[in-house]
C-alpha cells in the first residue's frame, strides 16, 4: 500500500511539475506578446479588406503579436463596445480605423484614462483633446481629391453653351475620407462657373449601395458628364447601373469616371479605357503602425500625422505587368 501511495505521490509531483512548468510557459509566452486591440471600421470594401490584410500579415505571433480585431460593420457603436473590450483585457495598444470623425472624445478619455496607447489608423477623428491619441496615420484625402479635380480641369474641356455636369458619389457620411474628397469637389465647384454639380448621392463607399442609388438617379435624369465616386465599389456598382441602363462611359464613352482607391479591379478597368481616372489610396499600414509601435517602445518621439505614399493613374501611365504585381 506504501507503494501505491509513493507512486501516487510521485504521479502527482509530476503533473504539478509539467502543469507549472506549462504555466509559467504560458505565462512567458504571453509576457513576449505585444497585445494589440484593433478596432477595424468593417468589410465593406477592396481597400478596406486589403487594409486589414495587411494589419493582420503584420502582427502575427511570430513576429511577437497579438492581434485582437473587431469589425465594426460600419458601426460607430460596435466600435465603442469594441474598445471597452480591449481596455477590460488590458491590452498594451489600441489601433483604432474610426468610421466616422465626429463623437469619439468620451471614449478615448476612457482609454486614455486606463493608460492604454492609442494610434488612429486611416481615417481621423475629431477630439477637443489632442493628447488622446499617439499619432494619425493615414491619406491626404484633401490632396487625393485636388488630384481628381486637377485632372477633371485639365482633361474635360467645358463646352461653350453647357456647364460640366458632375455626378457626385459620396462615401459614408462624416468619415474623413468622405469629407477631404467632397471638400476638394465642392471647392473646385465654386472656383468653376461652368461647373455644376448635378446631383450627390451617398453611396456609403459599399458596391451594393453604388448600384441602388445610381439606378433610381438613372431613372429621373441621366444628363451628366463624369462621375466623381469616392471609392471603386461605389464606382463598380454605379457602372453596372450604367450598362442596364444603355449609357457609355469611359475613354470613348459618354460619360467619364473618376475614382478612389486604385483597387487591382479599378486598375484593369482604367487599363482597359472604361474608367479615366484611379486616385490611389493606398491600405498597406501595417508596416508603418508597426514602425510607430516600435518608435513608441523605444520611447522615440512620434509625428502626430503620418501619411502613406500614393499615386494617380490613367490608361496613359498603366502597364498589365504593373497591374498584375499589384498585392490590392
Ligand atoms: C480611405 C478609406 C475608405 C476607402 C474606401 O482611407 O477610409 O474607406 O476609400 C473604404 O474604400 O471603405
Amino acid at each position: 500500500m506504501r507503494r501505491f501511495y509513493k507512486g501516487l505521490i510521485a504521479l502527482l509531483m509530476i503533473c504539478m511539475l509539467a502543469g507549472c512548468g506549462k504555466k509559467s510557459n504560458k505565462q512567458e509566452t504571453d509576457k513576449e506578446l505585444f497585445v494589440i486591440g484593433f478596432s477595424q471600421v468593417g468589410a465593406e470594401s477592396d481597400w478596406r479588406l486589403a487594409n486589414t490584410r495587411s494589419m493582420q500579415e503584420t502582427f502575427t505571433n511570430e513576429r511577437g503579436y497579438e492581434l485582437l480585431m473587431e469589425n465594426a460593420m460600419q458601426q460607430q457603436d460596435n466600435q465603442f463596445a469594441a474598445v471597452r473590450r480591449f481596455i477590460l483585457e488590458d491590452v498594451d495598444l489600441i489601433v483604432i480605423a474610426p468610421t466616422t470623425e465626429e463623437g469619439w472624445d468620451i471614449l478615448l478619455e476612457e482609454v486614455h484614462e486606463a493608460g492604454i496607447p492609442v494610434i488612429i489608423m486611416d481615417r481621423s477623428v475629431a477630439v477637443w483633446n489632442r493628447d488622446l491619441y499617439l499619432t494619425n496615420i493615414g491619406s491626404n484625402f484633401l490632396e487625393q481629391g485636388e488630384e481628381a479635380i486637377s485632372w477633371i480641369e485639365t482633361n474635360l474641356p467645358v463646352a461653350e453653351d453647357e456647364p460640366l455636369k458632375v455626378l457626385h458619389l459620396k462615401g459614408t457620411d462624416g468619415s474623413t475620407a468622405q469629407l477631404m474628397r467632397t471638400r476638394a469637389l465642392e471647392e473646385a465647384d465654386q472656383r468653376h462657373e461652368d461647373w455644376t454639380i448635378v446631383q450627390q448621392l451617398n453611396g456609403d463607399f459599399t458596391e451594393a449601395k453604388g448600384y441602388e442609388v445610381m439606378t433610381n438617379y438613372l431613372k429621373h435624369s441621366q444628363d451628366f458628364d463624369v462621375i466623381y465616386s469616392e471609392n471603386d465599389n461605389m464606382t463598380f456598382g454605379a457602372m453596372r447601373a450604367l450598362d442596364e441602363a444603355g449609357i457609355t462611359y469611359g475613354e470613348n464613352g459618354k460619360v467619364k469616371i473618376v475614382t478612389f482607391d486604385a483597387t487591382k479591379r479599378a486598375l484593369q478597368l482604367c487599363l482597359e479605357g472604361k474608367i479615366n481616372l484611379c486616385v490611389e489610396c493606398n491600405p498597406l499600414h501595417g508596416p508603418l503602425v508597426e514602425e510607430l509601435i516600435q518608435k513608441y517602445r523605444n520611447g522615440e518621439q512620434i509625428q502626430e500625422t503620418v501619411y502613406i505614399s500614393e499615386s494617380v493613374f490613367t490608361k496613359e501611365n498603366l502597364t498589365q505587368e504593373f497591374i498584375d504585381q499589384r498585392t490590392y
